[in-house]
């Protein structure tokens, strides 16, 4: 048996490029790592063989058919039960990346993040606080050309063509509508801190 009570589980959503990855970095930072665990729904990627292709060929990430939402999910409720869960990396269908074998231990703090936490009911009902990272699309496309062409490998055209047909639908579908329905949003257009230190105060409250 589990000495841990049951964790104080959040939800982070925000449109790609939101500034998600960076936000909870530093919420991470201001935690003992004993304290909190953070899942990504990065790591739940079907192989890029099961991806569905666009019109022209082309794999979208972006549909919500994209994520294994079941296994996800299990593995969230694992952790709210107290027990460990493994799970292979995802690279980012990078070659030659070899991907880590990710442990993930049960604490009084889980976050999930993921462009796709709210919408998949099965994950949204786990969660106890949602928060949506908002952010201009001009913003967020602009962080995406970065970020995908130094973590990523894509060129310039293939970011601007994903984010016209797959990224932008998906976020007005499946993101969007979400802002709505969350707990809290926090701006980040600029900077984030003073929303991010409200987030801390509250979580210190919790543990
Ligand atoms: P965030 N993604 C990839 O670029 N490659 C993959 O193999 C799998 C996913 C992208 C995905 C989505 N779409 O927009 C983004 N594309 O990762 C979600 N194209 O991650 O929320 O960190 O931006
Ligand atoms: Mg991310």
């Amino acid at each position: 048996m589990s000495t841990i009570e049951r964790p104080f589980i959040i939800g982070i959503t925000g449109g790609s490029a939101s500034g998600k990855t960076l936000f909870l970095s530093r919420l991470m930072e201001q935690f003992r790592t004993d304290d909190i665990c953070l899942l990504s729904q990065d790591n739940y990627y079907r192989p890029i063989e099961h991806q569905t292709k666009d019109h022209n060929g082309i794999e979208n990430f972006d549909l919500p058919g994209a994520i294994d939402d079941q296994a996800f999910a299990a593995d969230i409720e694992r952790l709210r039960n107290g027990e460990v869960v493994s799970r292979v990396e995802y690279t980012f269908n990078n070659t030659e990346k070899v991907p880590d074998m990710l442990h993930f231990h049960p604490r009084k703090i889980l976050v999930v993040e993921g462009i796709f936490v709210f919408h998949f009911p099965e994950v949204a009902q786990l969660l106890d606080l949602k928060i949506f990272i908002d952010a201009r699309d001009k913003i967020k496309l602009k962080r995406r050309i970065k970020r995908d062409n130094e973590e990523r490998g894509y060129d310039l055209q293939d970011v601007m063509y994903r984010w016209k047909y797959h990224v932008k639908p998906t976020y007005e579908e499946f993101i969007r509508p979400h802002k709505r329905s969350c707990d809290i949003v926090i701006p980040n257009n600029q900077h984030f801190e003073k929303g991010l230190d409200v987030i801390v105060s509250y979580l210190k409250n919790q543990i």
